[in-house]
């Protein structure tokens, strides 16, 4: 399996990458703000749950997520490895999703990480809330709630890949078609690589 970690603060273009990358590798994509927002669009408990705190740019917490991963793994046989999009985004989730795959004989084998300026990030949430109905990009003090999150909970996921020697970082500016070619030609090479 080949199993990969896109990595970025919100807006950074991970789902917009994702979607790419999933359908040139065959990767199952595995996005926690998708399935979140799943959970709300059908009113479940969890995503009733859930919008509470996404409505306001806070994460989710850890056992919800880490639930619907544990859930999406079981039920994902014969893949060729997993594109996890968004997760893990604090270092409880990172050690959680370590535990997880070493318990199905596998790893993340790299964490690409898109390095996007805070100026761009703002402007690109704000352009997709005018026509996304997503209540957190509806509104610039919910966008830089979501910033600050990341700064805060998520930074610290970079460091826990980086003692493994397994992040690569990824100018994430540009046209969506450049940043897709620097992202392809890492996985390029670390797949014959497959460092679990
Ligand atoms: P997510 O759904 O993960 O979304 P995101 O971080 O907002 O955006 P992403 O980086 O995927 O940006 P995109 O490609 O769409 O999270 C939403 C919320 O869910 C979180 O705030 C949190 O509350 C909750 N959540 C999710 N996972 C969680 C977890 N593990 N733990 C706890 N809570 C969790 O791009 C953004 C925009 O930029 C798009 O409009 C796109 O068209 C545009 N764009 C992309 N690339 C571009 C480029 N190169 N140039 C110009 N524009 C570009």
């Amino acid at each position: 399996m080949f199993n990969l970690i896109l990595f970025g603060p919100p807006g950074s273009g991970k789902g917009t990458q994702s979607e790419r990358l999933i359908a040139k590798y065959h990767l199952k994509h595995l996005s926690t703000g998708d399935l979140l927002r799943s959970e709300i669009s059908r009113k479940t408990p969890l995503g009733l749950k859930a919008k509470t705190f996404m409505d306001k740019g806070f994460l989710v917490p850890d056992d919800v997520v880490v639930g619907m991963i544990d859930y999406a793994l079981d039920n994902s046989p014969d893949v060729a490895g997993f594109l996890f999009d968004g997760f893990p985004r604090t270092a409880i989730q990172a050690e959680e999703l370590d535990e997880l795959l070493s318990g199905k004989e596998t790893c993340i084998n790299v964490m690409l990480a898109l390095e996007v300026s805070e100026e761009e990030l703002i402007k690109r949430l704000v352009k997709r809330g005018q026509t996304s109905g997503r209540v957190d990009d509806g509104n610039e003090i919910v966008i830089k709630a979501r910033i600050k999150e990341y700064h805060l909970k998520t930074a610290a996921v970079a460091d826990h890949y980086k003692k493994a020697n397994k992040v690569v970082m990824v100018k994430g500016e540009g046209t969506v078609d450049d940043i897709f070619e620097r992202l392809c030609s890492e996985i390029d090479i670390l797949m014959k690589e497959k460092n679990c």
